[in-house]
């Protein structure tokens, strides 16, 4: 089944987490290594080019941009990490912003982890992947630009990735070129977010 998402809006940009709306929807953000596609894939899930801004400059990204999704998800673009020519005082408040962002009042019930199939988890994506399971954020591994491998190439390369992270979460291959595994993608992120809801209806039974 094709799933489509029609009625996206870009809501706001945000550069401080004081500045946080308070939208009671479900949230996903969608973090990565600049320069790994974060942008990209967001026009390819909302289907609109120009929709989330690009570049082939990293670094392009330097606040958290809300998403609304027909009215039933909020999709946050956070800003990358890891660009190495970057000033110091720079990737610091690009972490800080993340770490307020990821603990604070509105945190996502998913993060997707987007890695560049060609270059796989880099030592900063380890570093945020020790700090999502220490603060018990739950997260999804989802390799960007599959369309610059081929068949076994590629197959290995996952499997590679899957072992780099612990072996237990293979990620989900996607190409905002060729469009591959966008449906699925959305197909994923609405499954989690039904599966969290009955979770939360169980819980609240249980009270
Ligand atoms: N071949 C190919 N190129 C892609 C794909 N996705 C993104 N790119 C290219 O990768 C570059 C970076 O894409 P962005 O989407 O701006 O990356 P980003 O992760 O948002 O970068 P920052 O905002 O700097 O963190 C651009 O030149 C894109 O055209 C893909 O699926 N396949
Ligand atoms: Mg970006």
């Amino acid at each position: 089944m094709q799933i489509h998402w029609p009625n996206t809006h870009f809501l706001l940009s945000v550069a401080d987490t004081r500045q946080f709306p308070y939208i009671e929807l479900p949230q996903i953000a969608i973090a990565g290594h600049s320069n790994v596609g974060k942008s990209t894939l967001l026009n390819a899930l909302f289907d609109r080019k120009g929709m989330v801004k690009t570049s082939k400059k990293p670094g392009c990204t330097r606040l958290l941009n809300l998403f609304e999704v027909d009215k039933q998800i909020l999709i946050v673009d956070l800003p990358g990490y890891g660009y190495a020519r970057a000033p110091k005082a720079e990737k610091y408040k690009w972490a800080k912003l993340i770490d307020l962002y990821l603990r604070g009042n509105t945190p996502p019930q998913l993060v997707l982890l987007l890695l560049d199939i060609r270059h796989g988890p880099k030592d900063s994506d380890l570093q945020l992947i020790e700090y999502l399971n220490e603060h018990g954020v739950r997260w999804f591994p989802v390799a960007t630009k599959a369309d610059k491998l081929t068949g076994n190439k590629r197959s290995k390369r996952l499997a590679e990735m899957c072992d780099a992270m612990g072996g237990l979460l293979k990620p989900f291959p996607t190409s905002s070129s060729s469009m591959r595994g966008i449906s699925e993608l959305r197909a994923l992120i609405i499954e989690e977010i039904e599966n969290q809801r009955a979770v939360t209806a169980v819980a609240i039974q249980e009270l």
